[in-house]
């Protein structure tokens, strides 16, 4: 597994890691997590698969807060199928792994996909609303994937859907520099989540000038190469490890901004 910071692109601090699967595989090198999941779900066992990623990454998160008192701080994010937003079963699973792992369901974000949880939001909502009284709190992933205009009609349906975070496409955060309608368009979301108290985070941010805009039409949240690759979390937690005399109760962040460590991890794309 690997854990990929999102952090607060002001001051670089990690608040959240999302845990992306990867399998090294023997003759055919890493193989990510799109094409894993890919095979899993035509092999019949991409549940199983799930529930192995969230265990482990809650059960690893919460060792590496016993660890540092920073890490205690960051929370997990998991991306789940849609499909198991529809069945009660969820939220006893998210229990009892919270449970067993020790990890404090206020360290658990969700990642659900843009298009799914509009097909049918009744039938996900209970679900929803008992995750989050458990304290977890939900992401929609991958915002403005093919983007088109009827993604600014979603933003009035998503103001009836409990979330506490929306991610905004890679794919759109890269259209930010040639396209001015998906400017005005970024700048709805941020308005909607500064008016809904939904936290937005800009994925796939890959250069500097992606990062600055972002930060000019007020994004406060970001992930991406430019800030950081997914790394295991080891990594991340011997950083912050280093940093531990940092007072408790702020959160880790392990690399001064102007380190130069993204073009260092670009250099070994
Ligand atoms: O759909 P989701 O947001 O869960 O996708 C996460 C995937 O995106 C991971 O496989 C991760 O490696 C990849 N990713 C993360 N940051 C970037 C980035 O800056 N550019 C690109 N192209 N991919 C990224
Ligand atoms: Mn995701």
């Amino acid at each position: 597994m690997l854990y990929q910071p999102i952090v607060d692109l002001d001051d670089g601090r990690i608040l959240l890691v999302e845990a992306l699967v990867r399998w090294r595989h023997p003759t055919r090198g890493v193989i990510d997590a799109q094409t894993v999941l890919a095979l899993a779900a035509r092999l019949g066992v991409l549940d199983i698969l799930e529930g192995w990623i969230l265990d482990h990454s809650c059960a690893s998160m919460a060792a590496v807060g016993r660890l540092a008192p920073g890490p205690s701080e960051v929370s997990v994010a998991v991306n789940i199928q849609p499909s198991r937003l529809s069945s009660p079963e969820i939220v006893r699973d998210v229990a009892a792994v919270s449970e067993r792992t020790g990890l404090d369901p206020k360290r658990l974000v969700l990642e659900i996909t843009e298009h799914t949880m509009f097909q049918d939001p009744a039938s996900i909502r209970p679900q929803i609303e008992a995750l989050r009284a458990l304290g977890v709190r939900i992401a929609l992933d991958d915002f403005g994937a093919g983007y088109s205009l009827h993604h600014l009609f979603m933003l009035r349906d998503l103001e009836c859907l409990p979330l506490d975070i929306i991610k905004i496409d890679r794919s759109f955060v890269h259209r930010i520099f040639q396209d001015q309608q998906a400017r005005s368009f970024t700048k709805a979301i941020l308005d909607f989540g500064a008016r809904m108290n939904v936290a937005i985070i800009a994925e796939g941010i890959e250069d500097r000038e992606e990062e600055d805009l972002l930060k000019e039409l007020g994004c406060r949240l970001g992930q991406g190469f430019r800030i950081r690759r997914p790394v295991p979390l080891a990594q991340l937690a011997l950083a912050a490890g280093a940093g531990s005399e940092r007072e408790p109760g702020t959160c880790f962040s392990f690399w001064p901004r102007e380190e130069p460590l993204v073009e260092r991890d670009l250099a070994i794309r």
